[in-house]
């Protein structure tokens, strides 16, 4: 147990003044467990552990004194509801500042446009100071403590921030924390010879611990940077998982995890309320291994929230670990027991089965992944989205795709060449990304819409196809936005925007076809959205429809379970989605080009009594026959008392 002696707390209320005083000591009593023993787990053989923990304790202790009077309203009520980011009424939406509005000023022009959808929570995409050139959509961050002057300052943030906390919308931005560009300044001090700021990162005189760490480490661009070490002249080889001007931090280093903290602390006194640790699962590596989701990875963000929850309670932190299913809920804090880690965390395998039931028109691999997986902790939530700015990658197991008879390999290559449009007939209009010629691997870059079949069908002039392809958009959101987690927008699929045709014309993009679904949001097009029968007035309406309902819709709220609900049909998707305070809620979606029925017991299997139709695709009520049917691509969504 950590205690401050009497003097010491006399100095927090010197510090803070009596009330927010003694709210600092009371965290600090209930959070010391969980500060003290991860760090005692990482670093209790390289530094004494009290001291540094004094250290990081006083460091927190200025960022609370630092805090604006706002931001702590803030967190006094979240403290007093700590489910805040569990509502039905968070939505998300996701842009890059300067392609939704060319700055951060622009943003605030058009929070009308976000208030119009229903938006509660704005991710806004890295937004720090960036290397110059090439700088992988803004993951190699110069400098932490400006804006990219491109998009303005750091006034702006806060500014947007207020803004934002004026309508109740929750800021998220991300933190590149497992890397920094090599101009950072720590890099051109190491660079430059100061020993203190090797340490930083990991570098090597020879090549060969990386040739040993390389022998089990996989290559997370194999196509446009292979590798994961960088010879550099008169330092030796860096360690670069991801491009060679993104050097990877040495958190076996109690310096590094202080700095970022102190960043961390820093952003969120500008006004975020959710950071995106980015890279999460590639903080520890460990030789032999892959060098993702080491134990190490969970303790350093374990003490990072414990430590965050001391001085800013309000601040909720959010994983990025695009990691295979088994690994992803342990971000959330699911060990063998619950031990506080990310409040939030993307759900990549809902995400992915979405994909794979539209591309096979059958749900018996996403209905068996789903319901085998352990559920998100009481207090977090997922994040749950369908397309984001980086491609998807098939995080099917073997072993899952072998339980519905299918070849993990061959289920992989397949659901390539459907989205990459190769396959005969596939409506998808996506492209390979970092094709692997050597493992056969590769993952798929394009945005929603043209996944969905909207760009071929309105390619071929054809109406009907075009009908079907919004609905497909509209039932996969309809999942995401029902599923209990978070739903995210990504920027465009509200208006079905489609693959930018020039994304290679920057040449500093060129080689990375992700830029394809990371359009300049169009406003002539947005203008669209009031037009009823248009592409755009289409879409729109039916992501608002959506978001107006779930927020009625109380079992939608995180914290409570979802169940799948297995039907005779293997293209309808039916789950019941329950919380101790509210009515059931059911969910079917059909996967298939053709109408689908299903025995009018589910409804009961689901436990709704006197069942109604909150929303679904073409309005028609399903209620009251023996079976129910579902239009093709279509969608419902039940409740009851
Ligand atoms: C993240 O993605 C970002 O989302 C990417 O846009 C960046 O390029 C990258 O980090 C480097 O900063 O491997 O294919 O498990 O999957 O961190 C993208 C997490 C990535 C990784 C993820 C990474």
């Amino acid at each position: 147990m950590l205690r401050l002696d009497p003097a010491a707390q006399r100095a927090v209320q010197q510090r803070l003044g009596l009330p927010e005083a003694d709210a600092f000591l009371a965290r600090l009593e209930q959070l010391s467990f969980d500060i003290v023993g991860p760090l005692e787990q990482v670093y209790g053989g390289v530094v004494d552990v009290t001291g540094f923990v004094t250290e990081l304790v006083l460091d927190a202790l200025e960022a609370a004194a630092a805090r604006p009077a706002a931001l702590r309203l803030l967190d006094r009520r979240r403290e007093i509801n700590p489910a805040w980011f569990q509502r039905s009424r968070m939505v998300g939406y996701v842009c890059y500042a300067d392609r939704f509005a060319g700055s951060l000023q622009g943003v605030r022009r058009h929070l009308d446009y976000l208030a119009e959808l229903g938006v509660t929570y704005l991710h806004l995409m890295p937004l720090l100071r960036p290397r110059d050139g090439e700088n992988d959509g803004g993951y190699a961050v110069q400098d932490y403590e400006a804006v990219d002057p491109r998009i303005g300052t750091m006034a702006d943030l806060e500014t947007l921030a207020a803004d934002l906390h004026e309508r109740d919308i929750a800021l998220c931005i991300d933190l590149v924390l497992n890397h920094t560009a090599r101009e950072h300044e720590w890099a051109r001090k190491a660079l430059a010879g100061e020993s203190a700021y090797r340490d930083m990162y990991l570098i090597y005189p020879d090549r060969t611990e990386p040739d040993a760490y390389e022998r089990t480490l996989p290559e997370v661009f194999p196509d446009m940077a292979p590798g994961s070490f960088t010879e550099v002249p008169g330092l030796g080889w860096v360690w670069t998982t991801f491009h060679e001007f993104q050097w990877d931090l040495d958190y076996a280093n109690p310096a590094v995890f202080r700095g970022m903290l102190g960043t961390m602390f820093a952003l969120a006194n500008r006004g975020a309320d959710v950071l995106r640790l980015d890279a999460a699962p590639f903080l520890w590596k460990r030789m032999g291994t892959n060098c993702q989701n080491q134990p190490e990875a969970h303790l350093l963000v374990q003490a990072f929230r414990a430590l965050t929850r001391l001085a800013m309670p309000g601040l909720v932190l959010k994983a990025e670990a695009i990691v295979s299913p088994e690994m992803l809920v342990q971000y959330l804090g699911g060990h063998d027991r619950y031990r506080p880690e990310c409040d939030l965390a993307y759900d990549n395998q809902l995400m992915v089965m979405l994909w794979s039931s539209l591309a096979t028109r059958d749900v018996r691999l996403a209905e068996h992944a789903l319901s085998r997986r352990r559920p998100a902790p009481a207090p977090t939530a997922w994040v749950s989205y369908l397309r984001c700015h980086d491609d998807i990658g098939w995080a099917v197991s073997d072993a899952d795709a072998a339980s519905v008879w299918l070849d993990g390999f061959a289920h992989r290559k397949f659901l390539n060449d459907f989205y990459a449009g190769h396959f005969p007939g596939s409506f998808a209009r996506g492209a390979l990304f970092q094709e692997d010629l050597a493992s056969g691997d590769a993952r798929i870059s394009g945005s929603a819409a043209s996944l969905c079949g909207i760009e071929s069908a309105l390619a071929a002039g054809d109406d009907e196809e075009l009908t079907l392809a919004i609905r497909r958009l509209e039932s996969m959101y309809a999942v995401v936005f029902s599923f209990g987690g978070i739903p995210l927008i990504y920027m465009g699929d509200e208006l079905a925007m489609r693959n930018d045709p020039r994304w290679h014309q920057d040449p500093a993009h060129a080689d990375d076809n992700r830029w394809m679904h990371r359009p300049p949001m169009d406003w002539a097009l947005a203008a669209q959205r009031s037009e009823p029968d248009s592409l755009e007035g289409r879409a729109f309406a039916a992501m608002r429809g959506l978001i107006r309902a779930r927020r009625e819709l109380l079992a939608l709220r995180s914290g409570g379970a979802t169940e799948i609900l297995p039907t005779e049909s293997r293209s309808l998707l039916a789950y019941r989605r329950v919380h101790p305070r509210s009515a059931p809620f059911l969910s079917l979606t059909n996967f298939s080009d053709i109408t689908q029925s299903v025995d009018a017991g589910v409804v009961t299997r689901a436990g709704l009594r006197q069942p109604r139709q909150v929303r679904s695709t073409t309005g028609d009520l399903l209620i009251g026959a023996a079976r129910m049917e579902l239009p093709a691509w279509g969608f419902a969504w039940l409740t009851g008392t």
